[in-house]
């Protein structure tokens, strides 16, 4: 089977070809922009090139022009699950992301190989980098160090420094370094996860015959081995939160290119910084409440709320509870959307998850909670009558899940979104590369210009 650099070398030509017709309209304007844009956070700027996904306020995210649910019939899943019908593994989303195609198995099962061989070992210096981290120290910080630190290994920094290499193949050095990232990222979650809840003892083991999200799950400590799964979950639980990594993992990857972290990284990787700085940057934007922190938020506030209600049933209370939250100028945390303007369909793929296990969910009370939430907190907003977008994002549901199978420091749940948010970011980095995009460096204009320019008009 083909490897998927050599399926991305094939899909290069009409890429490039695609790019110079555009060049010959590169005069020609398609957009314009608003003040109420200059000064709102560039909302709805066309302004991006951003080849894997594309979002629709009202469908949601589409993966190189596929649904969620296409995705799940059509990407091939772990070799270890195709008797049953169960999740895709994000390697499979990752070639589709990199080529525009569905992989065959063999194809997927070759890069699921590939990762693991790339990623079997964290190099010794960022195991010391980060064992010499306070403990304390949030999660998402210690990723982006460790991110970062890595750096002093990226092929392209060597080679560019070098001077030995032609802007045309940049991307051959930025496709190695960031196979390698993701490929390493199972060991780095697994060290600092087990450096902040056990004193820096592994919680699992790393099994290069395995798919990538079931080396984040062992070394989590959640797969099913009697000697390290302390949390006495059933085998049938553990394959299921190995699943839930799988789909949490795969749906994560991507959600155009304006999100603070796919923007992030882009923007760091157009002045040639080399992937591990580029998602470093990227890592600390999804370290954000308004933006992939909100998962971390969304449980602690499911749990907060649930100790103070009679049940999760009743929606006066919950409303009561979330009017306090407005009323004392905060956000209600996993609602709200700056693009969408529907349900998030990733949230309804989270809450299918539920669905299929009524038996596994049914007396957990966060988990009804969420559900709930989603029927109430849209009322609230709406009354509330500030955000245009009252539904359950992405983070409403996915921190619950991970806490419904003991992964309970909370701190740790946007860590696992940014090993999934790796997976877009760094293909479009390549493509980037691939396709010879400039520096990023967008215009900005003081108080006086704008007036300036709104007499004008
Ligand atoms: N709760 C309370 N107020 C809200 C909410 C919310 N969930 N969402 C938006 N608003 C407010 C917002 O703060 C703004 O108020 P003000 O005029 O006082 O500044 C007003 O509604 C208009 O905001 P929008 O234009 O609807 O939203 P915007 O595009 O600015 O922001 C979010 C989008 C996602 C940042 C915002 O909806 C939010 O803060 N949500 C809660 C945090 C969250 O769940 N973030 C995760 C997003 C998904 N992710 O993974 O990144
Ligand atoms: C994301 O997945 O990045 C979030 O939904 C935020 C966004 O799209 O802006």
């Amino acid at each position: 089977p083909r490897s998927l650099k050599e399926a991305v070398e094939q899909a290069i030509p009409l890429r490039r070809h695609e790019l110079k017709e555009l060049k010959a309209y590169s005069n020609m304007q398609i957009d314009s922009i608003t003040v109420g844009s200059i000064i709102g956070g560039m909302r709805n700027n066309k302004s991006m090139l951003w080849q894997g996904t594309t979002l629709d306020p009202f469908n949601g995210i589409k993966f190189q022009g596929k649904t969620i649910q296409e995705c799940q019939q059509l990407l091939p899943c772990s070799p270890d699950k195709q008797s049953k019908k169960t999740e895709f593994m994000p390697e499979s989303m990752l070639w589709l992301l990199m080529t525009g195609e569905i992989p065959k198995k063999e194809e997927a099962f070759g890069l699921m190989h590939e990762l693991s061989q790339r990623g079997k070992t964290l190099p010794p210096f960022v195991e010391h980098i980060i064992d010499s981290l306070p403990r304390t120290m949030h999660p998402m910080t210690q990723l982006a160090v460790a991110l970062a630190s890595l750096n002093s290994s990226s092929t392209f920094c060597k080679n560019y420094q070098d001077g030995v290499i032609g802007k045309e193949d940049y991307w051959h050095y930025i496709f190695e370094d960031a196979l390698n990232l993701i490929a390493l990222l199972p060991q780095l979650v697994g060290k600092i996860y087990s450096n902040v809840t056990n004193e820096g003892m592994p919680l699992g083991y790393f099994n290069p015959d395995r798919d990538w999200s079931y080396n984040i799950a062992s070394l989590l400590g959640m797969t099913y081995r009697d000697s390290v799964n302390k949390r006495n979950l059933t085998k049938e639980q553990c394959d299921d939160f190995t699943d839930l990594v799988r789909l949490y993992c795969g749906i994560h990857v991507d959600h155009e290119g304006g999100n603070v972290s796919a923007h992030a990284t882009h923007l760091v990787g157009s002045a040639l910084s080399d992937p591990y700085l580029s998602y470093s940057a990227g890592v600390m934007g999804l370290a954000g409440p308004l933006h992939g922190l909100a998962a971390q938020e969304v449980v602690r506030f499911l749990v907060d709320m649930a100790a103070r209600i009679d049940s999760p049933d009743n929606e006066s209370q919950v409303s009561e509870y979330l009017w306090a939250l407005l009323n004392s100028g905060k956000v209600v945390p996993g609602y709200g959307h700056a693009v969408l303007r529907k349900p998030d369909p990733r949230f309804d793929a989270m809450l299918r998850f539920v669905e299929a296990r009524p038996q596994e969910f049914q007396g957990d009370r966060y988990v009804q909670l969420m559900r709930n939430l989603s029927k109430y907190a849209p009322k609230v907003l709406t009354e509330h009558g500030k955000t245009k977008n009252p539904f359950p994002n992405v983070d409403s549901a996915s921190g619950v899940l991970f806490y419904h199978y003991g992964i309970h420091d909370l701190l740790f749940v946007t860590v696992i979104f940014a090993c999934s948010r790796a997976i877009g970011p760094l293909t479009q980095l390549v493509w980037d590369r691939i396709l010879g995009l400039p520096i990023e460096r967008p215009k900005s204009v003081d108080m006086a210009t704008l007036r300036r320019l709104v007499n004008q008009n």
